[in-house]
């Protein structure tokens, strides 16, 4: 069994609330923050090893030690919580049913920051959590928790929530800032990075939910004993969101010595796949990691048991490896094409593409054509050697990491399943039964 931080209270009777979250240690942590200064509390997010759970993986301690801190020039700290990678609902689930577990992991890293205002940006589709988020927001302040001098410390915090409009894009942190200065949501060139110069060309920590929601219980533990979870410098739990064909689609906590078998069989997480069906391939980090077939998902190259951490999903690199991304886990089973499967994807990049540079604006759709054609029969073998000349084309030549995240798909898909876009182009009749499994997109 799991050790549980984050969805330790999920099945509270109104855990929602302000008074039952309390009740269950709600807030505590905050009130040890306070007690300590910003510099020990940074100490201890770096000792506990957090890093970024919206993707990258990056170390949240070495991120929030960045942040420039010029004279009079105010600081801010931006919750991205504009979950939109295809396959992630982790954040939506900790927002609607433990608000004030967020709310307070703002508070505290706030503090820590020394910022005075906060943003919450959420994307537009999640229509009814704003609500959520605001009703926690304002009983947080008025139990002395936000507002002016909150608790007597001299310190004033104000959050806000604001609503994204739908573009995958503005999930990527500086199209996510520029959306919320009211423009249009195109990303940056970095650097500068936002701890340098971010919302209003002012110093800005920009972090995921989950990260941000974590730091209570690394406060309340401390970061050595949040250390001591996991394996190497895969420390603490993560929240991973299932979906596809499983039985028990969701989201689970799990520890990062757990073993994806164990993940997707055992009865505790994923009870295996529907109807005894065969495992033919999952892309366990969200849409955009490489999708891996059953005999790579398992077992290294090496032929080492695969487990559910940063370090052990990207083992063999994008030859044999993946990532563990977002926790966004995507299973496939025997009936679902992978040609279909990729065109989808292709075709959701392509509509999310900003358009700024040429290679994601042009490739993204060039791809989900040619794609398209092989799935309808009409494709040819060359077409497959082009779609990976255009992949590689787009990888690591576009201002922000959507161009890479629609090539890696693409790269994946043809490196462990040539022989299914081979018989694709013979076979205008597509594997995929069931098209609702393989249209998530
Ligand atoms: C200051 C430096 N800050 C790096 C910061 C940087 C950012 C963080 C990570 O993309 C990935 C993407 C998606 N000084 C710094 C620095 N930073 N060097 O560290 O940066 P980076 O560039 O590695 O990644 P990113 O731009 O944050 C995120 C992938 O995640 N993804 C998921 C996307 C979607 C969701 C969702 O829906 N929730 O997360 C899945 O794999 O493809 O590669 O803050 O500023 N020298
Ligand atoms: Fe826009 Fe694509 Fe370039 Fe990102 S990679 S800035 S989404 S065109």
């Amino acid at each position: 069994m799991s050790k549980k931080l984050l969805l330790k209270n999920i099945d509270v009777e109104g855990i929602k609330t302000f008074e039952v979250f309390r009740k269950h240690g709600g807030y505590s942590a905050a009130e040890k923050a306070f007690k300590m200064t910003p510099d020990e509390i940074l100490e201890e997010v770096k000792i506990s090893g957090l890093r970024g759970r919206g993707g990258a993986g990056f170390p949240t301690g070495l991120k929030w030690s960045f942040l420039a801190k010029p004279e009079g020039v105010p600081r801010y700290l931006v919750v991205n919580a504009d979950e939109s990678e295809p396959g992630t609902f982790k954040d939506r689930y900790l927002m609607e049913y433990i608000p004030h577990q967020l709310i307070e992991g703002i508070l505290i890293s706030s503090f820590c920051l020394g910022a005075n205002v906060s943003y919450i940006y959420i994307r537009g589709e999640y229509s009814w959590i704003p609500e959520i988020l605001e009703y926690a927001i304002q009983e947080a302040k008025a139990h002395g928790f936000l507002g002016k001098n909150i608790k007597n410390t001299g310190y004033d915090l104000e959050i806000y929530v604001q609503r994204g409009a739908g573009a995958y894009v503005c999930g990527e942190e500086t199209a996510l800032l520029e959306s919320l200065e009211g423009k249009r949501g195109n990303p940056r060139l970095k650097p500068p990075f936002p701890a340098v110069k971010g919302l209003y060309q002012c110093p800005t920590v920009v972090n995921n939910v989950e990260t941000i929601a974590a730091i209570p219980a690394i406060i309340s533990i401390t970061g050595a004993e949040y250390a001591k979870m996991g394996v190497g410098r895969s420390t603490g739990t993560k929240l991973i969101s299932a979906c596809g064909n499983l039985n028990r689609p969701g989201v689970y906590e799990i520890d990062f010595n757990l073993s994806i078998e164990e993940f997707i069989y055992s009865e505790e997480y994923c009870g295996g796949i529907p109807k005894g069906k065969k495992l033919k391939a999952c892309i366990p980090g969200g849409s955009s990691v490489p999708i891996l077939p059953a005999k790579l998902l398992l077992k290294t190259a090496n032929g080492e048991t695969r487990l559910m951490n940063y370090e052990s999903m990207a083992d063999g690199g994008f030859i044999t490896g993946t990532a563990l991304g977002s926790g966004g886990f995507i299973v496939l089973d025997e009936d679902q094409c992978i040609v279909r499967h990729t065109m989808t994807l292709a075709r959701f990049y392509n509509h999310e593409s900003c358009g700024q540079c040429t290679p994601c604006r042009e490739g993204t759709g060039w791809m989900y054509r040619i794609l398209k054609k092989i799935e309808e029969g009409r494709g040819t073998y060359d077409d497959i050697d082009l779609l990976w000349n255009i992949q590689s084309k787009i990888d690591g030549n576009t201002i922000c990491p959507l161009g890479d995240a629609a090539s890696w798909p693409v790269a994946a898909a043809i490196r462990h399943f040539r022989d299914e876009f081979q018989w694709h182009i013979n076979n205008p009749e597509c594997l995929t039964k069931n098209y609702g499994i393989a249209e998530y997109a």
